[in-house]
């Protein structure tokens, strides 16, 4: 192999650029050496062979749509754009026949998932939504249910005076698959009570993956960053995903979210650019060595930039989306109604060098597409 050290003239960079390609795990110092060091090129080098040594050249994404069943909310983050009081005219609450009625659009279309998130809406208790997903499943028993954020289900099984077990039970009994990664945030104690002072602690949703993870309900997990974190935090959000991982095995993706400004409280920070979107995804990638998928869930990024993650570790656009979800175009994403066909989004993990592969929830390959 090409001596590293004609590349690379910081010695500790070198030799953790070393442990990166011969598949030996990084320290947390090491991971913010990557952030602080490395540049763009050796990251996409680095984040490239991890990738191809998980996935190959394999880019997936699946056929699915959203629902959002409510934007109303009893927390404040300060980032969300999304969330709205009980009588601002930009608020909305489906009925479970309303509900319905969009996954019954959706009947003659090939989709396999419906991902379920939304606002905590103060009087919707666990079995509302037990009825709800029993109802989806009765009408379409083939489509993947994934939904309810860990703050989602905080709330809903608190409510209920459940267990954790028990709630998810529950919850699995009537349907559900899979659960998003949101609500994570940022994990460090301190910025998140500058950011989201009355969400869930790290701890409980950490809580609520594991109890997951043992009763068989595989997950995501998300960070936001851009805001006010430092590099130090994000290593520590991946550290804690990292050691419940080495526990579990349980979650199949993690997704990094990029901050955006628009309409929330936070809007003077600005946004990071591309290149911070890049780095990020590389170290990610570099990080989590047992979360074997990387996704650039393009509704936020664009999907130029989704594209370019590809070269960067990502392996995952997530799915077709069919112009369902509203949390990112509300917070400033310049795609207002997100949705791809099959075709186009082959067509960009093509143009981006890699091959388009369709997959189910739970990341088993249903359909390769050989030209
Ligand atoms: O937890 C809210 C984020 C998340 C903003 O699991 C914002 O497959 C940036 O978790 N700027 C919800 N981010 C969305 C989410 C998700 C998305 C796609 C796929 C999956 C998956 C999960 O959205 C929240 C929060 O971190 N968010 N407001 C904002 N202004
Ligand atoms: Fe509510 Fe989620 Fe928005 Fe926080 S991010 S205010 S929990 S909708």
């Amino acid at each position: 192999m090409t001596d590293l050290a004609n590349y690379i003239d910081d010695r500790d960079l070198e030799r953790t650029a070393g442990k990166v390609l011969n598949s030996i795990r990084i320290s947390p110092e090491e991971g913010l050496l990557l952030y602080t060091k490395a540049d763009l090129p050796l990251l996409g080098l680095l984040a490239g062979a991890v990738r191809r040594r998980l996935n190959g050249n394999n880019a997936c994404f699946n056929r699915n749509f959203h629902i959002e069943p409510t934007n109303k909310c009893i927390y404040n983050c300060r980032f969300c754009s999304y969330h709205k009081a009980d009588n601002d005219p930009e608020s909305w609450e489906y009925s479970q026949e309303e509900i319905l009625d969009i996954v019954r659009g959706f009947d003659n279309k090939g989709v396999t998932e419906v991902h379920i998130v939304g606002g905590v809406h103060p009087a919707r208790d666990i079995h509302f939504y037990c009825q709800l997903i029993k109802k989806i499943k009765d009408h379409r028993p083939s489509l993947h249910i994934k939904a309810f954020s860990a703050i989602e289900l905080e709330y809903m099984i608190n409510r209920s005076g459940l267990s954790l077990k028990e709630g998810l039970t529950t919850l699995k009994e009537c349907g559900l698959e899979s659960i998003p990664g949101g609500g994570a945030e940022i994990f460090d104690e301190e910025v998140r009570s500058r950011i989201c002072p009355e969400k869930t602690s790290s701890d409980m949703w950490l809580a609520i993956h594991q109890t997951a993870h043992t009763l068989g309900i595989a997950s995501n997990a998300t960070m936001l960053y851009g805001h006010i974190e430092s590099y130090d935090h994000r290593i520590d959000h991946m550290e804690r995903l990292r050691k419940l991982q080495d526990k579990t095995h349980g979650f199949n993706a993690f997704i990094p979210l990029k901050y955006k400004k628009a309409n929330n409280s936070m809007s003077h920070l600005g946004e990071v650019s591309i290149i911070e979107d890049l780095r990020n995804y590389a170290v990610s990638r570099i990080y989590l060595d047992n979360i074997r998928h990387i996704k650039a869930y393009w509704p936020m990024t664009g999907k130029a930039a989704a594209q370019l993650s590809l070269s960067f570790g990502a392996d995952d656009l997530d799915g077709t989306i069919d112009d369902t979800t509203r949390i990112y175009s509300m917070a400033g994403a310049a795609d207002k109604n997100p949705e791809m066909t099959t075709d186009e989004i082959c067509r960009l993990i093509r143009e981006a060098g890699f091959e388009p592969v369709e997959r189910d929830s739970v990341y088993n390959f249903i359909n390769t597409f050989a030209l």
